[in-house]
């Protein structure tokens, strides 16, 4: 496809799938819409856009997260669709330290609407599209000692900076039928789209969603999140689900407000267990053809597994996510990721996150430094607390901040100093 008309056939595709929806809004009034609301009884109803399970064992892409989380954002119906949405605005203010910090101030969003309906006796169809407006952070993103992957201008690395997410993250639909009670087969394609490979997005995951900080870990983990052109094919058994992507490997490119060509030329395979409501387990591998811009002829290999934990105890949630994954370059070095993170809403107003990365890093300097090509492997330590006020029905304003801290080896004293501490405060606006 030719690059003009990605862009109009997706405008077209976000008004086809937002249009009922709107129009809904206005004929149902708020009411109606609280009435449909998936904590009340509705939730117990709606099954997933996958297979015969509750919907809320869905999170970003074809990805699962334990049962027991809880929903978010608005639920509606229009005729036969039923309709979600829910998103986030942040507006951030970022200081990093020592010498490679910097600080930013800039937005950090995500707007997601979901709609699924019968298709056939049994059948689903839902549709998705999920944009971000973080381009308009500009292409160099914000400071993140660290961080790692992609590029702001086609020619050198982003390196101690985190990429800005493109204005379409996902616009992908889904087909699944029902072949028993509890098993179904499903066919999702995205462009962009999320493979199946590592845990659900950290904007998605519970135990993550309300740290605005990206991980550092995120190119080891899930950062084919956002993917141009994806199809993958799966089967759910009951609590199993087994599934195979076809995909883009290459990363998204430095100009955020476009869809790139897709192609299918990387795979990748996932299995997902939740043994039980409060547990979601998955392990994956992907073959990733030419993922960097900068370096097209090194392929990548990505291991991961991860392990979630929700647990809900009165009026509080409690979300833990666990993961490992190990990148594995050719030609190049074998690098791990670990990450756990872990957030409490308390009385759905307080939260408090903290989250704890280690990763294997070759790329934080370039020749002619002595350094350039060792791997240094740094941790990353983060904790922060949000205050939320309710706003309006299902519209919450939160005021909060965080701080990290890092420990690495002293031969990065000398570009990181000797102890960086970072932070940032922000005010967020979201629709839960
Ligand atoms: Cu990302």
């Amino acid at each position: 496809m030719d690059k003009p008309s990605i862009p109009l056939l997706v405008l077209l595709w976000v008004g086809f799938a937002g249009a009922p929806c709107l129009g809904q809004q206005v004929e149902s009034g708020m009411d109606d819409m609280a009435d449909m609301d998936m904590s009340g009884m509705g939730a117990m109803k709606m099954t997933g856009a996958l297979g015969p399970y509750t919907m809320s064992r869905e999170a970003s892409g074809t990805s699962w997260q334990p049962d027991s989380t809880p929903h978010q954002g608005l639920h509606f119906t229009a005729g036969d669709w039923m309709l979600m949405a829910h998103g986030y605005v942040d507006g951030i203010y970022d200081l990093q330290g020592g010498p490679r910090g910097g600080d930013k101030s800039f937005s950090a969003s995500m707007a997601m609407l979901m709609g699924q309906r019968p298709l056939g006796d049994d059948g689903t169809l839902a549709l998705r599209s999920m944009i971000s407006l973080e381009p308009l952070m500009g292409a160099n993103g914000y400071p993140l000692l660290f961080a790692t992957g992609e590029t702001a201008n086609g020619r050198t690395p982003l390196v101690d900076r985190q990429h800005p997410h493109n204005l379409f993250m996902e616009l992908s639909a889904i087909y699944s039928l029902k072949l028993t009670e509890d098993s179904a087969t499903f066919l999702y394609a995205g462009l962009p789209g999320e493979p199946a490979l590592g845990p659900p997005a950290f904007m998605h995951r519970a135990s993550g969603m309300d740290n605005p900080e990206a991980p550092i870990t995120h190119h080891w983990l899930d950062s084919t999140h956002i993917t141009n052109g994806v199809v993958t094919a799966g089967y759910v058994q009951d609590r199993w689900k087994i599934e195979a992507s076809a995909f883009n490997g290459r990363e998204p490119d430095q100009y955020r407000y476009d869809i790139n060509s897709p192609t299918l030329d990387s795979v990748s395979a996932r299995l997902s267990f939740n043994p039980t409501q409060n547990w979601s387990l998955q392990a994956s591998w992907g073959y990733l053809k030419s993922p960097e811009q900068l370096a097209p002829n090194t392929h990548e290999n990505r291991i991961t597994a991860s392990a979630s934990y929700n647990l809900p105890f009165d009026d509080n949630e409690w979300a833990t996510t666990l993961a490992w994954g190990r990148k594995m370059d050719s030609p190049g070095h074998s690098l791990d990721g670990f990450l756990l993170e872990s957030e409490v809403i308390l009385a759905r107003t307080n939260t408090v996150f903290a989250r704890i990365e280690r990763a294997d890093e070759d790329e934080l300097f370039e020749a002619p430094s002595p350094l350039a090509g060792q791997v240094s492997s740094p941790m990353e330590f983060t904790l922060g607390y949000i205050r939320d006020f309710e706003l309006a029905d299902h519209v919450t304003f939160g005021i909060g901040g965080l701080i990290s801290r890092y420990a690495y080896p002293d031969r990065l004293d000398t570009a990181y100093g000797s102890d960086p501490t970072s932070g940032m405060v922000f005010l967020r606006i979201k629709l839960s």
